[in-house]
């Protein structure tokens, strides 16, 4: 536990209260937090009333930390972001397939690397020509989760699927940088996505939800029975793919189990259809398992074809490594539950939720039992149930997306009402707003659920906030579960769907305050530089090689190691800045104006940037980051020579 995190508890201890509902009253929410910050302004944590405190258990004081990270994907914008709860105070942006301007993703040498390594092959050498970015610069973000070790969270890596451009990138938690991209052929669209719980990830599984034809060269645009789809594991140390398998249908959502054997995903496209209609008219559609083991086997053993030089294992109807479990129309949402044994099927065009007991898949492959016979309970909730998270004490939650609400539910309670007993499964339900869709519990999907914090993020605000015009934020609502019932306790508007989270305890996420300076991830610059025997810390050079030019500074607040250098008309510039300080929290820029540039320098890191000086004159360069009260001085001249 850091000092901060000491303080605050001892605070807590102060107040005298029972757990959260007695923690003040203080900033709450990303954009929400002004109307409590002036009730205990000045007054410190022991002036606060604490009826209202307890009104509010989402509060978090001035000055004191969050207990929980939530990982929140950004949907289309691209990006991951990251949350303190229960606060809801956003703490940073983590740009994985978008443009970002602060830092410079999408322009620095060291992310255009990541970029590239996400575009397909035929593309990586093409792309350059065609546009002026060279890269993909948009993405459409939905399950954002963290690496695993024997079923709980390591504190490594979050890994997040791109849907609009088949990709999975991979988070760095020291750094939260991304590090890794792989780009999925095969199919169209990533979608569910999952680490390996058991023993370790170990593998990432990704869904590839929209079928196409193989080869997708041209010769099968009309005929979509000979389009395909495929499951893809990565291998998350590596961000290679390891294997794929074909399936029948769709794949949507993906969950894995604590054991270490099988992974499952709904397909809301039996029909495999090519339109809407199409795609809803079967009454049943199914969850397919995949046999982990089994699948490992078949690639050792040879039993597999090659496309596009990945193993592709045949996992269509017959197969031995798959098994297909039917359910009702159009399921979504797949969630394993904490006690290892269950994993929810959210029924979306069904009321219901299907229960699967993991312990009956060994039989269903051996062919003893019937699919269906994994089947254990099937409580119906209520309209458009899309995902369902768990609190550790046998209850589940699901999203009604249609009946705008959150369902409480217990499992074995639910187990015995499809047994045939009189019971009731349903303990509680509340209003949520409006139209939920995924919902997580702090922990939720992991063997330690604690049952604190429950999110609903709902796609529709509505009347919640002020009119921001057409576009409005969606509604992301935090609701405690500490006490065995479900408190609303804040809203949050966020913008451009974060359609998932994942809610990690603070201690086991430990971000660095400072690069190292042997980061792999400036490597590249760092042995540019030894081969231009640049010490990258202390000096300054300007390299001439033919019309490439290389340019070596430092920062140390307020200053850059050069406040000017000179290049020709038409040279190839790259301009690497290695920030010295090293101290918390000083970040230094380097932003190149009219020309497109700007670049984050971390304490310790160095960053680099390459672009033709095509026009003659003067071109300040500055600091974009403030960091000194001289901060607007941080500048110099890039002199272009006509
Ligand atoms: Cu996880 Cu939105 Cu991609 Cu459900 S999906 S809501
Ligand atoms: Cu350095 Cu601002």
């Amino acid at each position: 536990m850091s000092e901060d995190q000491k303080t605050c508890m001892s605070r807590r201890a102060l107040l005298g209260g029972a757990g959260k509902a007695a923690v003040a009253a203080g900033a709450i929410g990303a954009a929400g937090g002004a109307a409590f910050l002036g009730r205990i302004d000045g007054r410190g944590a022991a002036g606060i009333d604490s009826a209202r405190a307890a009104e509010n258990s989402a509060a978090v004081p001035p000055g004191h930390l969050d207990t929980y990270y939530a990982f929140y994907s950004g949907g289309q914008s691209g990006e991951v972001r990251l949350v303190g709860l229960p606060s809801a105070r956003e703490l940073v942006r983590i740009p994985v397939f978008n443009f970002d301007s602060a830092t410079g993703w999408g322009i620095t040498n060291e992310s255009r690397k990541v970029l590239r390594e996400g575009l397909p092959d035929e593309l990586k050498e093409r792309l350059a020509d065609k546009y002026s970015t060279g890269v993909w610069l948009n993405g459409d973000t939905h399950h954002p989760h963290l690496s695993f070790e024997d079923g709980t969270y390591d504190g490594r890596y979050a890994f997040i699927n791109d849907k609009a451009n088949s990709r999975v990138a991979r988070i760095r938690l020291d750094v939260m940088k991304t590090d890794k991209m792989t780009f999925i052929p095969n199919g169209l669209a990533v979608h569910g996505m999952r680490p390996q719980k058991y023993p370790r990830t170990g593998y990432v599984f990704c869904n590839l939800e929209h079928r196409i034809p193989w080869p997708n060269d041209g010769r099968n645009l009309d005929n979509p029975e000979k389009y395909r789809t495929i499951m893809t594991a990565i291998d998350g140390d590596t961000m290679e793919i390891a294997w794929q398998v074909e399936v029948d249908g769709n794949l949507d959502n993906l969950d894995c189990d604590y054991q270490g054997k099988y992974a499952f995903s709904t397909c809301y496209n039996g029909e495999e259809a090519v339109t809407l209609d199409g795609m809803t008219a079967n009454e049943q559609d199914w969850a397919v398992i995949f046999d982990i083991k089994a699948i490992e086997k078949a690639v050792e053993n040879g039993d597999y074809k090659e496309e596009a030089g990945i193993p592709v294992i045949d996992g269509t109807h017959g197969s031995r490594y798959t098994v297909y479990v039917p359910v009702s129309n159009g399921p979504h949402g797949i969630n394993t539950a904490p006690d290892k044994k269950h994993v929810s099927v959210n029924g979306k065009l069904s009321p219901t939720v299907t229960v699967l007991d993991v312990r009956e898949f060994d039989k269903a492959f051996r062919g003893e039992i019937e699919p269906r016979d994994v089947v254990v309970a099937e409580p119906e909730l209520g309209l458009g149930p899309l995902h369902t998270a768990y609190d550790g004490r046998g209850n589940a939650y699901t999203t009604l997306f249609i009946d705008s609400q959150m369902a409480k539910w217990n499992i074995e309670d639910a187990r015995r009402a499809y047994a045939g007993e009189d019971v009731n499964p349903i303990m509680e339900k509340i209003d949520v707003h409006y139209q939920p869709g995924h919902n997580h519990t702090s922990m939720g999907e992991t063997k330690e659920a604690d049952g604190q914090w429950l999110l609903s993020l709902n796609k529709f605000s509505k009347d919640r906030f002020l009119n921001a015009g057409p576009l409005k934020p969606e509604n992301d609502q935090l609701i405690d579960i500490s006490g065995g019932g479900m408190e609303l306790v804040h809203d949050g508007p966020t913008f451009s769907e974060p359609h998932d989270v994942a809610i990690v305890k603070a201690s086991i996420v430990n971000p660095a305050h400072r690069w190292s300076r042997d980061d792999p991830y400036f490597a590249d610059a760092v042995k540019q530089a030894e081969a231009d025997g640049v010490d990258l810390k202390n000096d300054t050079k300007v390299v001439r090689d033919g019309n490439k030019v290389r340019v070596y500074m430092w920062s140390q607040a307020p200053n850059y190691g050069l406040t000017e250098f000179r290049v020709k008309k038409g040279d190839e510039v790259t301009v690497f800045v290695t920030n010295r300080d090293d101290i918390q929290d000083l970040t230094h820029g380097f932003t190149l104006e009219n020309h497109g540039i700007a670049m984050e320098v971390g304490p310790q890191q160095t960053s680099s940037v390459t672009f033709t000086a095509d026009r003659p004159g003067v071109y300040w360069y500055y600091c974009q980051w403030f960091c000194h009260a001289l901060h607007m001085e941080m500048r110099g001249r890039m002199l272009v020579e006509a």
